[in-house]
């Protein structure tokens, strides 16, 4: 028996629900413990876990629990049948042995339930039940705790994947609607609001989610914002400059090949310079970019430095050690 299975007891403290709950959920829904050993009690799997705590989330926010059963039996598959084989037949059909060991799956071997629950959904293609795992986990954790507990272990988990097998492209496209979809509809604030924050990806960089991360968190706080997204050319990012006339502009570059410094020069340069202009993503040389510039190198990082750029009239913080 796996040794982190939990006894009913455990399993209701981890969920913060009573034993008399899990064992009604137990009975009347099919959600109970899978593991077991001669002469012991049943005891509740990670996998388990993982469909008790969708269960948990979506009766928690008034979901039936009939209805909430059927996703949470949906959208959690045992760990090592998550993943299509390499001879692209789904190992979750119907029918299939499941395979012990040699495991796939697409989150990060540091990922925590939350991330597990939406990898394995990605990796069967099952967007709604991706896109729900990620609605209740930003209901629950807001922007940014599900941005680092969730999608962060999730896309690393892809990237790694892909970085291996040159596959699970559909994956990585899916789980990026997904994600955009999720973070688009956390509600911005109300239209007649001054956005004084723009934000934008490098000329020819695709790369755009934690930029959307950045606007929707920005969002959760009352903060405006204008997001250009991908691939925005240098003459197109002045001109926005030019007519929004921002206090405060982030430019996104995810890769090496897309991080051109001249694209910052010429916001300093320009007639109407922000109070901050930030390089942000893995793609900048720090020791290439202009005099002024910092990098912002975490979300909540990005947050704070963009907020405090947004309204003058707060303490600024002090950039330098960014
Ligand atoms: C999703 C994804 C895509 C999506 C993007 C969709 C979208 N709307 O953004 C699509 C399918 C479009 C795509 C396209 C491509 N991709 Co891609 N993609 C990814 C993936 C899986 C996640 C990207 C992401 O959002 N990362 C964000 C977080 C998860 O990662 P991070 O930036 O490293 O996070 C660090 C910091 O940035 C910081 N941080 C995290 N969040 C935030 C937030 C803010 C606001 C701040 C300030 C900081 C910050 O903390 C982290 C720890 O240091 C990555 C894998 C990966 N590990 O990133 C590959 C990856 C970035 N892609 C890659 C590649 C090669 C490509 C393509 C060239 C593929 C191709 N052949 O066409 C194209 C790019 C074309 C182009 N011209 O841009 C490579 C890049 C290799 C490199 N080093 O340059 C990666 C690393 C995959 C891999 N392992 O090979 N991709």
């Amino acid at each position: 028996m796996a040794d982190d299975a939990l006894t009913a007891g455990a399993a209701a403290r981890r969920l913060g629900v009573a034993v008399t709950t899990l064992r009604t959920w137990h009975q009347r829904y099919g959600l109970g413990p899978s593991a077991h050993s001669p002469g012991r009690h049943r005891r509740y799997t990670p996998e388990d876990m993982d469909r008790l705590e969708v269960m948990r989330r979506l009766t928690a926010r008034g979901m039936t629990p009939a209805e909430a059963a059927g996703w949470a039996r949906r959208a959690v598959v045992p760990m090592d049948v998550a993943w299509p084989s390499s001879h692209g037949r789904d190992a979750t059909a119907e029918g299939a042995a499941p395979r012990r060991g040699g495991g796939r799956t697409v989150a990060h071997a540091r990922a925590g339930p939350g991330a597990r629950g939406v990898a394995r959904a990605a990796a069967r293609l099952d967007a709604a039940s991706v896109r729900d795992l990620l609605e209740a986990n930003v209901a629950d954790h807001g922007v940014v705790g599900a941005w680092h507990e969730v999608i962060v272990p999730v896309l690393v988990g892809i990237g790694e994947r892909y970085a291996a097998t040159q596959r699970f492209i559909e994956v990585e496209h899916l789980v990026s609607r997904c994600v955009t979809e999720v973070l688009g509809a956390v509600p911005r604030p109300s239209p007649g609001t001054d956005a004084r924050i723009l934000l934008a990806a490098t000329d020819e960089e695709q790369h755009t989610l934690p930029l959307e991360a950045l606007a929707a968190a920005l969002a959760e706080r009352g903060v405006p914002c204008r997001l250009l997204g991908a691939r925005v050319p240098p003459q197109a990012l002045d001109d926005a400059v030019t007519r929004t006339g921002p206090t405060a502009v982030v430019l996104w570059s995810q890769q090496r090949l897309t991080a051109d410094p001249g694209q910052l020069g010429r916001l300093l340069d320009g007639p109407h310079r922000p109070l901050l202009v930030a390089a942000a993503g893995p793609g900048w040389d720090r020791a290439e970019l202009p005099d002024g510039v910092p990098v912002l190198g975490s979300l909540p990082e990005a947050v704070a430095a963009v907020t405090a750029a947004a309204d003058p009239a707060r303490p600024r913080i002090d950039l330098r050690w960014c």
